[in-house]
């Protein structure tokens, strides 16, 4: 028999890896879409998959609207990746956010339990729950502490889905994924805004990238392999939650230092506060500005993930390393920069 998986966000950059994943392994694709003025599947369209999935419409803000295409679809699988997935846009709209990313998953959880529990469910949770990390690097034990609206709606949803196999035996699980990229992730995400930065200045477009805490660390990772362990999660026989992470982790600075490092510039930092700039070595260009406009009123400073027992347990690792994500990111931005589309 032929599975059938409804994803959430299927727009978004893990929608279409997980789409293309699926449809390789047979599955029949549901992509769930809310409604909005222009068309966004982009991203489905550049991986060439558009056609083959099954398009549907379905807000998170609304539940009438989720029972009746679980009812109508009656999924194998339903992967809930649609969020307000920002953190910073999270700090201006704390309430939406907890609609979509918290409540949202409530209104989901309760369609599969009226439903008699029949569709396995994975949940989308992140690492950005540790927040103000409590234990280096972050395991499935170590307790979590958010720091964004972000961070604590995402953390309910976590809750929630723990709960629902607890009290109503569902085949649910959260992934508790690290932050990962590829050539397919927004704009507005600071690996993207550098390599399309980085682009645009190699090819005179772009005079310098503006950036906010240089410092941070995150454990970066690539979509594509990340998307696996989503699936492996769902084929196992009892539900569990696993860390998803690479286990390196890297400032915004080092990952911008090898972004220019794939054009051939090498980066001085001229001072360390709020003015500081990264230098052409050889022009003395100033070709990274720091701007508070994109600091965080609360940080998390540094993650790094243990996912030891998701090899174990699941057979997941990741393939694709720090140096060749970056790579792989500029690379296709210089060929966007030319021919386009930049955007999704
Ligand atoms: P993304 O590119 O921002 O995609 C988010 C998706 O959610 C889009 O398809 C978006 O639709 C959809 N969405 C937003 N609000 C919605 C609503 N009210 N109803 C229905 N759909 C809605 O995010 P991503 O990077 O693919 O991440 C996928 C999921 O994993 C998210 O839940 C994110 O929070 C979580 N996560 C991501 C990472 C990471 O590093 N990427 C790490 C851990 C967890 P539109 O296209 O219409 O905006
Ligand atoms: O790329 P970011 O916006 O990702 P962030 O906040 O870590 O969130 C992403 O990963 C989470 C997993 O941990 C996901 F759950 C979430 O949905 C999203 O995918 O920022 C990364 C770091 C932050 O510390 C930020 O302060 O980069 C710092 N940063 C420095 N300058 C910047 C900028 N971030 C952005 N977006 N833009 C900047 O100019």
């Amino acid at each position: 028999m032929v599975k059938k998986a409804l994803i959430t966000g299927i727009t978004g950059q893990d929608g279409a890896y997980l789409s293309n994943l699926l449809l390789n392994k047979g599955y029949e694709v549901y992509g769930a879409v809310r409604r909005t003025s222009s068309i966004n599947t982009g991203r489905l369209s550049e991986l060439g998959i558009l056609e083959n999935i099954n398009i549907v419409t379905m807000d998170l803000s609304e539940i009438t609207n989720i029972q009746r295409v679980i009812e109508q679809i009656e999924p194998d699988e339903i992967y809930n990746l649609a969020a307000q997935s920002f953190v910073q846009t999270s700090f201006d709209q704390p309430i939406y956010t907890s609609e979509i990313d918290a409540i949202g998953v409530s209104r989901i959880l309760e369609v599969i339990r009226n439903m008699g529990g029949k569709s396995k469910f994975y949940q989308a949770s992140t690492s950005e729950m540790f927040g103000k990390v409590q234990d280096s690097p972050q395991t499935e034990k170590t307790a979590f502490y958010p720091r964004s609206p972000y961070g604590v709606s995402k953390l309910y949803g976590h809750w929630m889905t723990v709960n629902y196999r607890e009290a109503w035996n569902i085949h649910a699980c959260s992934g508790i994924l690290f932050n990962h990229e590829s050539p397919l992730r927004g704009i507005e995400f600071v690996t993207r805004k550098i390599s399309l930065g980085v682009a645009e200045i190699a090819k005179d477009k772009k005079e310098n990238i503006s950036l906010g805490n240089l410092n941070a660390e995150r454990d970066w990772g690539f979509a594509g392999d990340y998307v696996e362990a989503m699936w492996l999660m769902l084929q196992q026989e009892a539900p569990k939650d696993f860390i998803i992470a690479t286990g390196e982790t890297h400032s915004v600075r080092n990952f911008a230092e090898k972004a220019f490092s794939v054009i051939d510039i090498d980066i001085e930092w001229d001072s360390n506060d709020d003015t500081e700039l990264g230098k052409c070595k050889k022009s003395g260009k100033a070709l990274i500005k720091v701007n508070k406009e994109y600091k965080r009123p609360a940080e998390t400073d540094h993650l790094l993930g243990d996912a030891t027992l998701a090899k174990n347990e699941i057979g997941w690792e990741p393939k694709i390393n720090f140096n060749s994500l970056v790579e792989m990111m500029v690379k296709k931005d210089l060929i966007r920069v030319e021919q386009g589309p930049i955007c999704f």
